[in-house]
């Protein structure tokens, strides 16, 4: 029941993490002697009134008015309580705290990015202060997915065209799983990222940090998170094409044709990924990456370009 974690549950890192737990327990243990009592009573019933002369023929039974109210009344009483008891907890999940720092997030096949107010954008890693309360919107490009941290006890739906938002505020400094867990098709068990809680001063440090322009090929380098599900840069092909030692290579195409792997090819490649399609793969590569920027692409291109 600590705050560390258990065979049963994971570390409990939010501020309501270990009411969640509390509550999860109220349930396991009265469930738990609920269920020996009644197994009990059954075995001790079957051996006590066990019939022992084929000719006997048992006694009328007369009900119990205090009996009967009893077993009426005090599993109400501890539904009730139950109900109450969680109600209090889900109101304390659902009303975000007005002063919530706002992160945004998009679930996509099969990543999730994250937005920051001052303009930076993350994959794979959300930064997150300790102490501070932090609120998530949340929405998906393309399917349902399902944004769940075990350490702090918060999941919500991910949906196409319409917001869906969480809060937590993290406890204690570290990294904590990210998962996404409403199956999204053939790499949804990829679609892993972590949170990370550090201290305020390391986080204003870290947003400084990556507000500053970084050059190309690490900026392609951190915006590739996003690719890695399907793509691997170590020769090994995905759901496509391994993407390192390609450039200046010749690149077969569906469609019979042969293109050489260059600047251009890649640039084309991300933003109409339909109109070049790899030999012996299926095109189903998003389109969504049209709306990135002429910088991003340039980032991914020298990211591409230089990858042995
Ligand atoms: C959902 C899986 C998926 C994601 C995510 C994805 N791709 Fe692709 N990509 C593919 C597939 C499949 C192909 C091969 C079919 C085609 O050419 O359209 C491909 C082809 C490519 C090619 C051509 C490779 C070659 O060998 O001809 C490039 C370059 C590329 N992708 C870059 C990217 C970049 C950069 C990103 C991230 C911004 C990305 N892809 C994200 C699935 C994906
Ligand atoms: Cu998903």
């Amino acid at each position: 029941m600590g705050d560390k974690g258990s065979i049963w549950l994971p570390d409990a890192m939010s501020t309501f993490a270990n009411e969640v737990d509390a509550l999860f327990w109220f349930v396991f243990w009265t469930s738990t002697v609920l269920f020996i009592a009644v197994v009990a009573a059954k075995v001790y019933f079957m051996l006590r009134y066990k019939r022992t002369d084929e000719t006997s023929v048992p006694e009328p039974v007369h009900e119990s008015k205090l009996l009967e109210a009893a077993w009426i009344v005090v599993p109400t009483i501890l539904v009730l309580f139950v109900f109450i008891w969680g109600f209090d907890v889900y109101l304390k999940m659902n009303t975000d705290p007005t002063d919530a720092y706002q992160i945004s997030v998009m679930g996509k096949q099969w990543a999730w990015e994250f937005e920051y107010a001052e303009g930076v954008t993350a994959f794979s890693e959300m930064y997150v202060p300790v102490g501070r309360p932090v609120k998530l919107m949340m929405n998906s490009q393309d399917v349902l997915h399902s944004f769940f941290i075990p350490a702090f006890r918060v999941k919500m739906d991910v949906i196409p065209n319409r917001y869906t938002s969480l809060w937590f505020e993290a406890t204690e400094p570290g990294e904590y799983q990210i998962f996404c867990t409403e199956y999204c098709g053939t790499t949804h068990s990829g679609m892993l990222a972590k949170v990370v809680a550090v201290s305020e001063e390391d986080f204003a440090a870290w947003i400084a940090e990556q507000s500053q322009d970084l050059p190309p090929e690490q900026l392609g380098e951190q915006l590739f998170a996003q690719c890695a599900a399907c793509h691997a840069v170590d020769g090994s092909a995905k759901i496509g094409p391994a993407l390192n030692g390609r450039f200046g290579t010749d690149r077969k195409l569906a469609d019979g044709s042969t293109v050489t792997f260059d600047e251009n090819y890649i640039r084309q490649s991300i933003l109409d990924p339909a109109s070049q399609v790899a030999e012996g793969y299926q095109p189903i590569m998003p389109a969504g990456y049209s709306s990135m920027s002429a910088k991003q692409i340039d980032g991914l291109v020298a990211y591409i370009k230089a990858l042995q």
